[in-house]
């Protein structure tokens, strides 16, 4: 089978024909339908050697679709033709967690890495830029009915990460909601994750919702995602996203880049007892002190990924029609044309690959 691998830190992935793996006691074949791209995939590709618990080779992909294939003598879960999307945080499985479907904070996580066992598909773990992944276990399977692949291996990383960096902000949309204008919400960053909680929050929330960009055609998607209102960046779009929410300031901001310049703006555009949620591992800074020019009453969050319930909700919005993604569609075999493709800024909405 074909597969997309990092051969060597530091080295192009590479379209390698490997042998397709035989499914043993609880494990499941999943022939790969479609696989997303992900930032955090450019992250893993310019790693410099020892900075991620990986060892290479390995195949990346960790936003996968697919139909069950097979699976060893112990397993369970979806039964073989069944369409599954794969819940890619894979943890111990059994800590206080993992007990509840949040294998995204396992507590066993150091002791995984320290045992190479990898965060996950496509993260030190054999992933699903490939014809073929096998997956550690049926739980790690979630039925997504009729959904066409292409849509639903976004949901299982970028729909899942903005549902869940959602559901940090509920308790400050609930509090705010007796406001003059109700909640209001600014999302900075509108690519394969923040076109997606543009629509999770209009269908879940009574929020308004500003969406900020550099990118003309990212602020088009987001008014085709049902932004109320969508901004460019410019040396005043805080007080901007301050007047549109009533001056008082916006009650929550989804950072989805996370540079220095967007997480001042975020902090800048907050209302006392606001909360910025960071998402995107854009490496920026912001200072925390008292005193200080942050905004008292400040909450901060730093979700990583999401839980299985979360996606089955996800999952549930998209099959509702509630959540569309927008993608931009490759042939696996194009799959180094894709990645460059993401790195130049060149995506509107999701890449997602085809094995061809
Ligand atoms: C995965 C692994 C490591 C860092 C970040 C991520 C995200 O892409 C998951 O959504
Ligand atoms: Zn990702
Ligand atoms: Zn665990």
């Amino acid at each position: 089978m074909r597969a997309v691998r990092l051969t060597h830190w530091g080295g192009p992935p590479v379209i390698t024909e490997v042998e397709r793996p035989e499914p043993r006691s609880e494990e499941v074949l999943v022939r790969v339908e479609a696989a997303g791209l992900c930032g955090s995939d450019l992250h893993v590709i310019a790693a410099a050697p020892g900075a991620l618990p990986y060892l290479t080779p390995f195949t990346l992909g960790h936003e996968i679709a697919g139909r069950v294939a097979g699976s060893g003598p112990d397993a369970t879960g979806p039964p073989t033709g069944e369409r599954v999307v794969v819940y890619g945080p894979w943890g111990c499985g059994r800590c206080g967690h993992c007990s509840t479907g949040a294998e995204n904070y396992c507590d066993r996580r150091p002791a995984l890495d320290a045992v190479r066992a990898g965060t996950g598909a496509g993260l030190g773990r054999d992933g699903g830029l490939a014809d073929f992944v096998l997956v550690p276990s049926g739980r790690l399977l979630l039925p997504v009915g009729d959904l066409a692949p292409t849509q639903a291996a976004p949901l299982s990383d970028a729909g899942l990460t903005a549902y869940h960096a959602i559901t940090g902000i509920r308790q400050a949309l609930d509090e705010a909601g007796g406001g003059a204008g109700g909640a209001s919400v600014a999302v900075i960053g509108v690519g394969g994750l923040g076109h997606l909680a543009i629509q999770i929050l209009r269908a879940t929330t009574s929020a308004q919702v500003f969406a900020v960009d550099i990118r003309d055609d990212a602020i088009a998607l987001a008014d085709d995602c049902g932004a109320h209102f969508g901004t460019l960046v410019r040396p005043d779009t805080a007080d901007v996203l301050r007047k549109r929410s009533g001056d008082a300031g916006v009650d929550a901001v989804l950072d989805f880049v996370g540079t220095s310049a967007t997480l001042r703006l975020g902090v800048s555009a907050l209302r006392a007892g606001g909360q910025l949620t960071l998402v995107g591992s854009g490496g920026g800074e912001l200072t925390v002190r008292k005193p200080g020019a942050l905004p008292p009453g400040l909450r901060m969050s730093l979700p990583f990924w999401g839980t299985r319930p979360d996606l089955e909700r996800v999952i549930a919005l998209a099959r509702s029609g509630a959540v569309r993604v927008e993608t931009k569609q490759f042939p696996l075999s194009r799959a180094p044309e894709a990645i460059d493709t993401l790195r130049s800024g060149a995506v509107r909405g999701r890449a997602v690959l085809i094995p061809d």
